[in-house]
Parts: C-alpha cells; sequence; structure tokens
C-alpha cells in the first residue's frame, strides 16, 4: 500500500470540506489516551496471581495466554502499547505493586511502584492511577468508604490517602499531572431504607482522604459514580447525583465518567458540555457496555464516536481526559488492549476530521439543512487513509499485526 499517495488524495478531499488534515494530524500528537493496565491480566493484579476478582465487577471467558508472572505481565503490557499509535499514558491499579502478597491496601508507598516508573519512562508514557477498594476481605461485605464498621472504612481512607501520594510520585517523577481515579463498589443487593447514611459516610470518608494538600501539577482525583453492580443492584452509595454534588461543592477533584455506569439509553456524550460550561475538567472511561456494563472492548461505534465529537466540538481535548476501562477475557488479552486504544484513536482521528467551525456556523444561522446535510456527506470522506498515515508517522504497525494472534 502506497500510504503516501493514499495520504494526498485523501488530504485533497479533506481541503474541499475545509479541513486541513496535517494540522489534524499535529493536534492528535497531542492527545493522549490512558490505556488501562488491567485488560493484559483480567483485573488479577501483580500482589497475587491467584487473585479473585470481587467488588460486583467480572471478566468473563478463559483465553489462553494470561501472563503468570511480573515479568510476562510487563512484556505482554508493552507489546500491546507497541500497537496502539501515538501519545498514551498508562493507568495503573493498586494491586499491580512488584512487592508481593505479604503488603496490604494500607501500607502501600511510592517505592512499591518503581517499577511503572521504569516501565513508563522507558516507553516515553505518562501515568494514572486507581485505589483498588474491592478484590479484599475488607471489602467483602460490600462496603469501603461508606462502611458502618469504622475499622473497615477507616483502613480504606488510609489506601485512598496512600494512593494519593502515589499518584503525586508518578506526577513528579514523570512531569506530567496524574489522574488518580476513585471507585468504590459500596452498595446493596435489596431494597434499601436508609439511602443517606452510607452517603454521609462517603462524603466523610472522602474529606478524610482528599484532605492532604497536593499540587495539581502531580495529581488531580476523580470519582467514579455507578448505576448498580452485580450484588448492588438496588443501591450504590456513589451515585451520579451523588459525585456530581460533591464535586461541585467541594472542588477537590474531578468527576469520572464510565460509558457503562448509566442507565441503558443514557449517554455520557451528552453529558460533557454541563461539566465543561463550569469549566469542570473530566475524567472518562471509554468502555463498551452491551446490554448492561458488560466492560466489552472499546470499538469505534457511535457512542464512542459521539464522545469524542463532542470534546472536538468544546474543544476541550485539554479538559476532558480520556481514558479506557474494559476486560474482556475471551480473546487474546494483548490485542484487547490495542483493539481498544486504536479505536479510541481512531475516534478522535474522526471527530477532528470534521468541518466542525462551518456546522456550528450553520447552526447558528439557523440553517439546519446544511447542518445535517454537510454532517452526512463528510462521513464518505476516506478517514482510513489518514489513519494509516497517522500510523506511519507514529512508527506503529497497520493492519498486519492482526495475523500475530490467533487467540
Ligand atoms: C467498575 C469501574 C472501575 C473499574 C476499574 C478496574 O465498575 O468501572 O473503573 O472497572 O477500577
Ligand atoms: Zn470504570
Amino acid at each position: 500500500m502506497n500510504i503516501d499517495r493514499n495520504y494526498e488524495i485523501a488530504r485533497e478531499l479533506y481541503a474541499q470540506y475545509g479541513i486541513d488534515t496535517d494540522a489534524v494530524l499535529e493536534k492528535m500528537k497531542e492527545i493522549p489516551v490512558s490505556i488501562h493496565c488491567w485488560q493484559i491480566d483480567d483485573l488479577t493484579g501483580l500482589e497475587d496471581f491467584e487473585g479473585k476478582l470481587t467488588g460486583g465487577i467480572a471478566a468473563t471467558g478463559n483465553a489462553g495466554g494470561k501472563p503468570k508472572s511480573v515479568e510476562e505481565y510487563f512484556q505482554q503490557l508493552k507489546e500491546a502499547l507497541s500497537l496502539i499509535p501515538g501519545k498514551k499514558k498508562v493507568a495503573a491499579h493498586a494491586i499491580y505493586h512488584t512487592a508481593g502478597k505479604g503488603l496490604d491496601r494500607d501500607q502501600i508507598e511510592p517505592k512499591h511502584f518503581a517499577r511503572w516508573v521504569e516501565f513508563a519512562k522507558e516507553m516515553d508514557l505518562g501515568l494514572d492511577f486507581n485505589p483498588t477498594y474491592f478484590s479484599h476481605p475488607k471489602s467483602e461485605d460490600g462496603f469501603t468508604l461508606s462502611s458502618n464498621d469504622e475499622g473497615i472504612r477507616r483502613f480504606w481512607v488510609e489506601h485512598g490517602k496512600r494512593c494519593r501520594r502515589i499518584g503525586e510520585y508518578f506526577g513528579k517523577e514523570l512531569g506530567q499531572t496524574c489522574y488518580t481515579n476513585h471507585w468504590i463498589p459500596d452498595g446493596y443487593k435489596d431494597i434499601t431504607v436508609d439511602k443517606l447514611g452510607p452517603r454521609k459516610l462517603l462524603e466523610k470518608s472522602l474529606d478524610e482522604i482528599f484532605g492532604e494538600a497536593i499540587d495539581p501539577r502531580y495529581n488531580v482525583d476523580s470519582v467514579e459514580s455507578k448505576l448498580f453492580g452485580l450484588g448492588s443492584e438496588s443501591y450504590v452509595t456513589g451515585s451520579h447525583e451523588f459525585y456530581t454534588n460533591y464535586v461541585a461543592h467541594k472542588k477537590n477533584c474531578i468527576i469520572c465518567m464510565d460509558a457503562g455506569h448509566f442507565h441503558p439509553t443514557e449517554v455520557i456524550s451528552s453529558k460533557l458540555s454541563s461539566y465543561l460550561t463550569f469549566n469542570q475538567e473530566i475524567m472518562l472511561h471509554v468502555s463498551r457496555p452491551v446490554r448492561w456494563d458488560s466492560d466489552h472492548v472499546t470499538i469505534l461505534d457511535d457512542e464512542t464516536k459521539a464522545i469524542m465529537e463532542e470534546i472536538a466540538r468544546c474543544d476541550a481535548f485539554d479538559q476532558v481526559h480520556i481514558g479506557l476501562d474494559f476486560f474482556d477475557a475471551s480473546i487474546n488479552r494483548i490485542a484487547a488492549t490495542a483493539i481498544g486504544g486504536r479505536s479510541t484513536k481512531k475516534a478522535i482521528l474522526l471527530a477532528l476530521l470534521q468541518p466542525t467551525q462551518e456546522l456550528i456556523a450553520a447552526e447558528r444561522e439557523g440553517n439546519f439543512t446544511k447542518r445535517l446535510a454537510l454532517l452526512e456527506e463528510v462521513k464518505g470522506l476516506p478517514f482510513g487513509l489518514v489513519w494509516a498515515k497517522y500510523c506511519q508517522m507514529c512508527g506503529c504497525r497497520q493492519d498486519d499485526w492482526i495475523r500475530d494472534y490467533n487467540n
């Protein structure tokens, strides 16, 4: 395939709509996608290779090749990252420290994550972080930061505090902000009488966790809401309304929205502008819910495209932080990570390759015919040729990598 010749054709065709493909490719260089570390091993973590995933989330499937050692894990992650073109971060999770089984969550320190900094420097990546408030005996009764058991609540508060310091360490070492995302599984399976009590406890715990001042140049925290989980179908303490209010009132953290954490017809793409109105930063977990919060591999589907279009139209790529969150154990895990990362990058590219200013102008003039006609016509432009050029520019493989994976 003659990538350069094809790109010339694409450039000419896009130019007819006033779209400067060279400028778009430049812009692509600045937009990172945060690749989650947990598709590679079904969220088992490096603490215990036999560890069980709990907290109302599940990776289904039994594809072979799951890493059995720290070395193998990093090798596989490296391979997956090499298949995703352009600027990247990696989102680590607290159970991915290299100190082994004995170290409890209220004991973790930056030094236990030195391997991640080394890896990030070697691979020219940024790092994000996530406390692990699940897969632990102290989360077994379904509550962590909103637990009525003061010992349990304090244990998880300590975990949250330590995770922020690890985020700060990542930020300092790599010279770019680490986004530390807090998601807790807390909730009730059945009809809940006191919905206020756990939320008051969660507010108190978050105030304690975020009480320590940390320079936002190094670490910014996000809080991730959820509608329901397996075993918490009736009530989730950390709902979307809870966190939206927490963020707006306390201003000590930002919202994280996961594409799978809302009612089936509710989409996060339509929510972004309401946060951006108030200049709020947003963290995203771009995932693919199939009928429920199933965490299928992210693809170039309507909602992923809509999310990126919305960010492009709000010109907010520096305020909206794009992270991934999926775990599918039924296909090759390296390829799954690569597919999700590549599809997300494709969605960003596609969003940038739109005549956004012209569309906005048509809308303001009330020319809705033009708005719809233009939106439909640009769908036929040869986006794939620009994508191929982008992969080439980034020194990343085109599509021949597919042959390397036979499940
Ligand atoms: C769970 C949340 C959360 C987790 C990760 C592993 O429903 O989406 O983001 O998937 O922390
Ligand atoms: Zn998520």
